[in-house]
């Protein structure tokens, strides 16, 4: 058995700042950043020119991205949404098949999960745990009016491909639908 380089260690989860302490690193992305990525792409470049808004960020435990390791992480949605749809994060699915699990911290949330054809749906709430099987690529969306938090907890070895829901999306988005949402279908273009 290999030892792992990484020593124990107790971490401090913040949920009202939205971070891991001690932190690796924290990740900001504005809406600059997810160009291609919200259905209303007029809105998203409006909302880049009058403030540029940060739109998500994640706060990293000071774990590897090596297998055998388990890295573990804090997101937060700022509330908000470009045209219709709820703020979100980019979605991506792992290159190795490595399952995750997200625990809902504050806010709410959707989970949007997809195989490629099929689409499914989670709450992420606080104190839920949402099980993503290795496969399933995944994006979280605020449909609230406060930060969705959650605490992601996955393998070292499973990889962030991103390339894929860039390109294919997730099947489905996440709508304002009066004071509430809706998902609509999505489906691949082609
Ligand atoms: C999460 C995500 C995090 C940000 O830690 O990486 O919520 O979303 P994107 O990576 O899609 O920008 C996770 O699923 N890690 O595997
Ligand atoms: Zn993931």
């Amino acid at each position: 058995m290999t030892l792992s380089q990484t020593s124990p260690f107790l971490a401090r989860l913040d949920v009202d700042g939205g971070s891991v302490d001690p932190s690796g690193s924290r990740t900001q992305r504005r809406a600059s950043d997810l160009r291609g990525y919200f259905a209303d792409a007029g809105a998203l470049e409006r909302a880049i020119e009058s403030a540029d808004p940060v739109i998500y960020e994640v706060s990293s435990a000071p774990v590897p991205e090596e297998a055998g390791e388990v890295p573990f992480s804090i997101t937060t949605v700022l509330p908000g949404r470009v045209g219709a749809e709820f703020h979100m994060t980019r979605g991506h699915g792992h290159l190795t098949a490595e399952g995750e699990v997200y625990t809902g911290l504050s806010g709410v949330g959707i989970l949007v999960l997809y195989d490629g054809s099929t689409v499914r749906t989670l709450d992420l709430l606080p104190n839920r745990t949402a099980y993503v099987p290795p496969g399933w690529a995944h994006r979280s969306v605020n449909v609230g009016d406060e930060p969705l938090r959650f605490l992601a907890v996955y393998s070292g070895a499973a990889g962030h491909d991103y390339e894929r829901v860039a390109r294919h999306g997730m099947g489905a988005r996440v709508l304002a639908d009066g004071s509430g949402h809706r998902v609509e279908e999505d489906p691949p273009a082609g």
